[in-house]
């Protein structure tokens, strides 16, 4: 017991003595609050309600781990990307939040309409962007390459590819009751924009809870090529596919990738071509609770996977111009059309 005192107390001697040169006790750092708002402006300190920045740019160069940036009711108009370069960490994330209440509105409508003209561009890891209506990207309303970034309650709208897509390896992202609609890429005449994507190349762990993708040009969620599984819960595809886009509700994998897709309770309705649908994706999926209702087809999956089978359980069909197609299959209390 003596030792053990002993041992403390001359740790605590040797702490005091290297405090101010080596830091023996880690400081934590404060979480850090600076308010953005349309009357503030740039030259304020940012750091109430009543000395506001004027802007996200602003704002975003006092970002580093544990910083939240509120930003109040109003339109904020930019014409560039916001690169999110800088890491939180998984115990101080860096946030952007709508002020409580407030539902402010980010419009890139001002973008080129380019491949790199992305809304927000996510390469670095624990960021946390909940509450924004972001809309009018010349690209991705949303684009992640990082790890560990949550987007939740946001709606996105009216860009011109996905709005919300995980690609270059993006790992262990978390898309939470986030709406994406009416994306509709223009100049390749709506080929390419679906509702959300994670696909040419992400990490593991990502997972889609409780998001809708309506109305978007190509497909609801796409996930070709993906090279890792996705995890989606809960969520719903509807009355997607206009002029040249694909228009299926859930494209779970494709380009011979073997990639083992996992959907609980999703809803696919009305969706120009196929409610639930892959592309020569080359693993099995999973679907539990899932229905397709007035697609074209609602369910199609015409190739065994390579290896293993398929799992489908307590799926719905009804109402599909066609019949569904259900090949490697393993079967449990489901109604297809066949
Ligand atoms: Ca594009
Ligand atoms: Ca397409
Ligand atoms: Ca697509």
């Amino acid at each position: 017991m003596a030792k053990k005192i002993w041992r403390k107390v001359s740790l605590l001697i040797v702490c005091v003595m290297f405090v101010g040169l080596f830091h023996c006790v880690p400081a934590k750092a404060a979480t850090t609050y600076y308010y953005v708002s349309t009357t503030g402006s740039d030259s304020n300190n940012g750091t109430t309600k009543e000395t506001a920045f004027k802007t996200l740019t602003k704002a975003l160069t006092k970002a580093s781990a544990g910083t939240t940036i509120f930003v109040l009711n109003g339109t904020y108009s930019y014409s560039t990307t916001f690169k999110l370069t800088s890491n939180g960490t998984a115990s101080e994330p860096i946030k952007i939040l709508n002020y409580s209440g407030h539902s402010p509105v980010i419009d890139f409508s001002s973008q080129e309409y380019a491949d790199s003209s992305r809304g927000f561009q996510i390469s670095g890891n624990y960021w946390i962007i909940a509450g924004l209506t972001i809309t009018g990207a010349g690209d991705n309303g949303i684009h992640i390459s990082g790890n560990y970034n949550r987007v939740q309650d946001c709606f996105i709208t009216k860009c011109g590819d996905t709005g919300l897509q995980i690609s270059n390896g993006g790992s262990y992202n978390t898309i939470t009751r986030v709406t994406s609609t009416y994306n509709y890429d223009k100049k390749t005449n709506g080929e390419n924009a679906d509702g959300f994507a994670a696909k040419l190349g992400i990490g593991p762990g990502n997972v889609f809870t409780s998001c809708k993708a309506y109305n978007n040009s190509d497909d609801g969620f796409d996930f070709y090529d993906a090279k890792n599984a996705v995890k989606v819960y809960d969520c719903e595809a509807s009355y997607n596919g206009v002029a040249d886009g694909n228009g299926n509700g859930f494209k779970v994998g494709g380009n011979n990738s073997a990639d083992n897709h996992y959907l609980e309770n999703c809803t696919a309705t009305g969706n120009r071509s196929r409610g639930y649908d892959q592309n020569n994706n080359t693993g099995y999926i999973t679907l539990v609770n899932c229905t397709g209702t007035k697609n074209n087809v609602n369910f199609y999956f015409p190739k065994a996977p390579a290896s293993g089978t398929h799992k489908f359980t307590g799926c719905i069909s009804s109402g599909g111009a066609s019949k569904d197609k259900i090949v490697g299959a393993t079967v449990t209390n489901c109604s297809f059309y066949q």
